[in-house]
């Protein structure tokens, strides 16, 4: 009588084990839901953004395998309502994946005194995305 419960219970258990690689059953490993990040300024760390001073800032998507980064349609690309006038492909952090390089007018933006972050939002293969990064905002 043991030796069937064991065996039974072992039989659920190959069953559950078995949904699960093929992900029928999500709650046992559910996949890690798809994150881009975005890195403002990539080379600088804070990322200071002086609005009197600086012309244009730098910001790149970072696709962690959420999507190509030459997917991603430039002309949905938001960051704090302005649109990209300078792109390029580049694998900005060096982990062998292509990074979105855009160059942005800073007085495009709705960035003011006293803001802490900045949002980008962009469409790649037809899912939105957003992704926001911390900022230091000096003068005006
Ligand atoms: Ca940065
Ligand atoms: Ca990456
Ligand atoms: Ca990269």
């Amino acid at each position: 009588m043991k030796k069937l419960h064991l065996l039974v219970v072992a039989t659920v258990l190959a069953v559950i084990v078995s949904l699960c690689a093929v992900n029928v059953v999500w709650a046992c490993d559910p996949p890690p839901p798809c994150e881009p990040q975005i890195n403002i300024k990539p080379y600088s760390d804070p990322n200071n953004i002086n609005l009197n001073g600086n012309v244009a800032v730098t910001v790149t998507i970072l696709p962690n395998g959420c999507f190509d980064a030459a997917d991603v349609a430039l002309s949905t690309v938001d960051f704090e309502g302005a649109s990209p006038w300078k792109s390029e492909l580049e694998d900005v952090d060096g982990d062998g994946e292509m990074d979105l390089l855009m160059h942005f007018r800073i007085k495009d933006t709705g960035i003011a005194p006293g803001d802490t972050s900045a949002t980008l939002t962009w469409e790649a293969n037809g899912t939105w995305y957003s992704a926001s990064d911390s900022i230091v905002v000096r003068g005006k």
